[in-house]
């Protein structure tokens, strides 16, 4: 069976609604994010590098132990997936979105959500320095960045109900896509107002069934 290490919080969700919408049995095994967010030494047991998520599985009769939350789609969709065939096209925007959710558009996220907690962490008599550098930072090289993502986002999910074009269900970048997008409604970089295909977009898979019980077995 497979095993997926889950941090509450996290990418780790993205691949229990993939297991969901698979149909395929899995374990959940929890770790609590520390009070600093950072994840537990006990995930440093697993992978090298202590984050979530990490699945166990037995591959052609070997254990596999697998990271990275785009590589881990992946893998399930070649192994487990049904036959959906993609255009060409579709193809294409599939290849494009699974690797863009994490090499460009999380990393934005990231950085943005971690110049607004870094100050705080300073000294006190450090801190309107810390906060004028950190703010300075994010005007000039983050904030010009989202409005242009998020409106490439916006006008893809406008003319297609998912990111594959021609697709008639969620595709790898689907499962590899909504992490970033909920980040970018938690962050209020858009709103329903702003952004409303994309907002369309995050409720009807909030309200796949697959989903929801993704959401239970993961608990947040
Ligand atoms: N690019 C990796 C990122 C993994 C990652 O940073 N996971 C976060 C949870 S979303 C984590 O484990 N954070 C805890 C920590 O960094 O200690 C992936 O997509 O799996």
């Amino acid at each position: 069976m497979i095993i997926v290490h889950h941090l509450n919080n996290s990418r780790a969700q993205r691949i229990l609604w993939l297991l969901e919408e698979l149909n395929v049995p899995y374990e959940v095994r929890k770790y609590q994010r520390m009070p600093n967010y950072k994840a537990p030494p006990s995930l440093l047991e697993i992978h090298p590098l202590g984050k979530s998520p990490v699945i166990e599985d037995s591959n052609e009769g070997e254990h596999i132990i697998l990271a990275e939350s785009c590589a881990i789609i992946m893998y399930l969709l070649q192994k487990y997936g049904g036959k959906q065939t993609l255009s060409s096209e579709g193809t294409l925007d599939d290849l494009y979105y699974t690797y863009y959710a994490e090499s460009t558009l999380r990393p934005l996220i990231v950085v943005r959500q971690r110049l607004s907690r870094f100050a705080d962490r300073a000294p006190w008599y450090l801190r309107p320095l810390f906060r004028y550098v950190l703010e300075a930072y994010r005007v000039m090289y983050v904030d010009p960045e989202l409005p242009r993502n998020s409106q490439m986002i916006q006008e893809h999910l406008s003319n297609n109900p998912w990111f594959a074009r021609g697709s008639d269900g969620p595709a790898a970048a689907d499962y590899a896509m909504i992490f970033g997008l909920e980040g970018l409604i938690a962050e209020r970089a858009i709103t329903p107002e702003s952004h409303p295909a994309i907002t369309r977009y995050i409720d009807k898979i909030h309200a796949r069934p697959a989903y929801r019980a993704a959401l239970k077995k993961g608990a947040e």
